[in-house]
C-alpha cells in the first residue's frame, strides 16, 4: 500500500505523562511507528514516500487560528517561563471548567496551556510542533494520492491525531490528521466523506470538528466512555447537531469485547456509511483494540486485523488510512500492517 511516512516523528518524544497522581513513562513512543515501518518493509508492501509541500493554512480548515498560534509557539513560551524547563516536558496543571471564561486568553502560559487542552497525559516538547505539522502533511498528502486515483493510501505518522479538536490537544494528539485528510477530500469535490474511527478510544476531537456538519459523517467504535478514556464524549445518543444531525454515529462497546461483537458493530457502522452515500473513507487506524494492549480493554487477536482490512475493502470506497493509537509496541507493526494487507488483498 502506498505509504506517506513522517520521518520527523522522532522529534516528538515525551518523557512522562500524568497517571493517577504520578508521572509515568509515556506509552506513545517512537518505536510504535518504527515497528509499522519495519513490518511494511519486511512484507515488501510498497515504498515509503515523503509528504508533498504543505501549506499551514490547510490546518486552519479544521483548527481554530488562536489554537494553532498557541501550539506552534508553545515550546518557546514554556522555556521562556524558566530556562530550566528546557529539560522538562510541558504539561498543563489548570483547566477552565463550567462557568469559567475561555473567550479571554490569559497572558500566563500555563493558563493558556490548560485552556487549550483536556488532560495531563499529553506532554509537549521542543519537536512536538514540527512532528505534528509534518504528520498532518502526511495525512493531507495521502488524501491527495487518493484524489489522484489511488484506491488507498496510508499516512504513517505520530503523534496521533483523533483526540485533537478544533481548539484543544489531549490524548497524545495535537493536530487532527484524519480531519485534515477528510477536509482535503471534501475540498477536492467529494460530496460526502466518512471518517471511521477504529481506535480503542473514542475520537472525541474528530467528532467535535465535524459534529454540526453533514458533509463529513463520523463513525466510531470504542470502549464505552462510562468506563474508558476520554470519558466525557462518545455515547450512542450523540448523533450530530443542526445540519449534522444523523451524521455522527457512536458505537460504544464494553470492556472485554472480542472480535465477533466488534465486527458486528463494524458492519452496523459500514451500513450507515453506505446509507449516507459517502464517496470516500478516512480510517482512523488505531490498533489499541489488541488483546495485549497495555492501556485498553478489547480482545482482538492479530489475525482479526486481516479480517478488519477485508471488511473495509468491501466498502469499495477510496480510502485514506491514518495511523492512531496502539501501545503493545512489539505487536503494533503486525497488527496495523495486517489491516492494510487484508484491505489490499480483498
Ligand atoms: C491516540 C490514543 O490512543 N490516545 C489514548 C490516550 C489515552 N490516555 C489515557 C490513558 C489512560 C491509561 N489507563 C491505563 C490503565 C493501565 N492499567
Ligand atoms: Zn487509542
Amino acid at each position: 500500500m502506498l505509504t506517506i511516512y513522517n520521518d520527523r516523528h522522532v522529534l516528538h518524544q515525551g518523557k512522562v505523562e500524568m497517571f493517577r497522581g504520578e508521572l509515568v513513562p509515556c506509552f506513545e513512543v517512537p518505536a510504535r511507528v518504527d515497528h509499522v515501518k519495519l513490518e511494511l518493509e519486511r512484507r515488501k508492501l510498497g515504498a515509503l514516500q515523503a509528504p508533498d509541500a504543505f501549506d499551514d493554512a490547510l490546518l486552519a480548515r479544521v483548527h481554530a487560528p488562536r489554537y494553532l498560534d498557541f501550539i506552534a509557539h508553545a515550546w518557546d513560551e514554556w522555556v521562556a517561563l524558566d530556562p530550566a524547563n528546557a529539560t522538562r516536558d510541558a504539561l498543563p496543571s489548570y483547566w477552565p471548567t463550567r462557568g469559567m471564561r475561555t473567550d479571554v486568553l490569559p497572558k500566563s502560559f500555563p493558563a493558556r496551556m490548560g485552556l487549550f487542552s483536556f488532560d495531563a497525559g499529553t506532554p509537549l516538547m521542543a519537536g512536538s510542533w514540527a512532528a505534528s505539522r509534518h504528520g498532518a502533511a502526511c495525512a493531507w498528502t495521502a488524501a491527495q494520492r487518493v484524489i489522484g486515483g489511488e484506491r488507498a493510501a496510508f499516512a504513517l505518522t505520530r503523534p496521533p491525531g483523533h483526540h485533537a479538536g478544533p481548539d484543544f490537544f489531549g490524548g497524545y494528539c495535537f493536530l487532527n490528521n484524519a480531519a485534515v485528510a477528510a477536509q482535503a477530500l471534501r475540498d477536492a469535490g467529494i460530496g460526502r466523506v466518512a471518517v471511521l474511527d477504529v481506535d480503542y478510544h473514542h475520537g472525541n476531537g474528530t467528532q467535535a470538528i465535524f459534529y454540526d456538519r453533514d458533509d463529513v459523517h463520523f463513525a466510531s467504535l470504542h470502549g464505552d466512555p462510562l468506563t474508558d478514556y476520554p470519558y466525557y464524549l462518545g455515547h450512542a445518543d450523540e448523533r450530530g447537531a443542526g445540519r449534522g444531525e444523523g451524521f455522527n454515529h457512536n458505537l460504544p462497546l464494553p470492556r472485554g469485547t472480542g472480535f465477533a461483537a466488534w465486527r458486528a458493530a463494524l458492519k452496523t457502522a459500514l451500513e450507515r456509511i453506505a446509507a449516507v452515500k459517502a464517496g470516500a473513507l478516512v480510517v482512523s487506524l488505531g490498533v489499541d483494540t489488541f488483546e495485549g494492549d497495555p492501556i485498553s480493554g478489547f480482545r482482538l487477536g492479530s489475525d482479526d486485523y486481516l479480517r478488519m482490512g477485508e471488511d473495509l475493502a468491501r466498502t469499495g470506497l477510496p480510502t485514506v488510512f491514518v495511523f492512531e493509537g496502539g501501545y503493545a509496541v512489539d505487536d503494533v507493526g503486525v497488527n496495523a500492517v495486517n489491516v492494510l494487507e487484508g484491505f489490499a488483498q480483498a
